[in-house]
């Protein structure tokens, strides 16, 4: 199955294995593709220039066209990687085991704020218990501000057609910590999809050898989704103060009724974002995310001086 292109259009990047990477031609055909240069840097998702190679059976990538966005973290040496590009949604996926870590959650929510796309969170592997009730208080934390949830098991296929309502039409990333069953999923709602699945146990700590840094799947309904299987759970941050405020979205609302319009919602008098904590219209917990996110900009701001 192939990722609708209309007539006409660039190449798009479907996979990429550190510098080779597979193209989707306008016409559905899949090709495998070079890079020219050490700058060009393409991505899943990304419109390419590119052009057979002369009396070889691959094509070279010449030029990346301007992406609407793209979805970066830093990588184990802490240098910013881009994961995907021109992105619609972003699903962030937990599960229990691994016990679920909703800072991650939240980064990832910041992330799509700042690039203006949708967002959901899915719980997965509900065939092996009931999410207890601490699991259901959070997500109902996150469809108070919004975000739609979904309960689902890849396993036993429980709500995953509401997962795919979700996805249709979307040029979606699936993430989240690792083991949490971001591949599996992949492999129930995109057709042909085999992509390889490692049980929690059998990963080590230090990061799996993986070939494939990213690849992109067709949706039945139309639409894709990318599954990056990264070597560590290495969520997004920001390093600029503004942009943590606008990732939280109940922050940023309540916070524009602040006294001091620079307010961090930290110690500062008439803060009604700490006014609204109290009354219980933000999440406490959501609120923690929020400040730990602020305070790794501040030691990142306090570096560069
Ligand atoms: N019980 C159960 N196990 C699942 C489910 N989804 C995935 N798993 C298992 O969880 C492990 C990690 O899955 P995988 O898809 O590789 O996770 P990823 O690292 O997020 O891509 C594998 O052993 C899967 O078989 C589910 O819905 N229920
Ligand atoms: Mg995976
Ligand atoms: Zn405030």
């Amino acid at each position: 199955m192939t990722i609708p292109l209309s007539d006409g259009q660039e190449p798009l990047v479907v996979a990429t294995f550190s510098r080779r990477m597979a193209l989707q031609l306008a016409n559905g055909e899949k090709v495998s593709a070079r890079v020219k240069g050490r700058r060009l840097r393409p991505v899943c998702g990304d419109r390419v220039e590119a052009e057979p190679i002369a009396n070889e059976p691959e094509w070279l990538i010449t030029r990346v066209l301007p992406r609407t966005n793209e979805l970066g973290r830093p990588n184990t040496r802490g240098k910013l990687e881009v994961l995907a590009a021109n992105l619609s949604f972003i699903a962030v996926v937990t599960a229990d085991p691994p016990t679920p870590d909703w800072f991650i959650v939240d980064r990832y929510l910041c992330a799509a704020e700042l690039m203006g796309v949708s967002a959901a969170v899915i719980f997965n592997k509900t065939d092996l218990a009931e999410p207890g009730t601490g699991v259901r208080d959070t997500l109902q934390d996150y469809e108070r501000i919004g975000y739609q949830t979904v309960l689902c098991s890849a396993r036993s296929g429980t709500n995953l057609d509401a997962l795919r309502v979700l996805l249709a039409r979307q040029t979606a990333i699936i993430v989240g910590q690792s083991g949490v069953g971001k591949s599996s999923l992949i492999n129930r709602l995109a057709e042909n999809a085999d992509l390889p699945t490692t049980a929690v146990s059998e990963r080590s700590g230090e990061g799996r050898h993986t070939t494939v840094n990213s690849v992109m799947l067709a949706l039945p309904n139309g639409g894709a989704v990318i599954d990056s299987p990264g070597v560590r759970d290495y969520a997004p941050g920001t390093d600029n103060v503004n942009d943590v405020i606008r990732g939280f979205r109940e922050i940023a609302k309540f916070g524009a009724d602040c006294k001091f319009s620079d307010c961090r919602h930290l110690r500062e008098p008439d803060c009604a974002v700490k006014a609204a904590i109290e009354a219980g219209q933000i999440s406490a917990r959501r609120y923690e995310s929020y400040k730990r996110l602020l305070a790794s900009t501040k030691k990142l701001t306090e570096k560069k001086y």
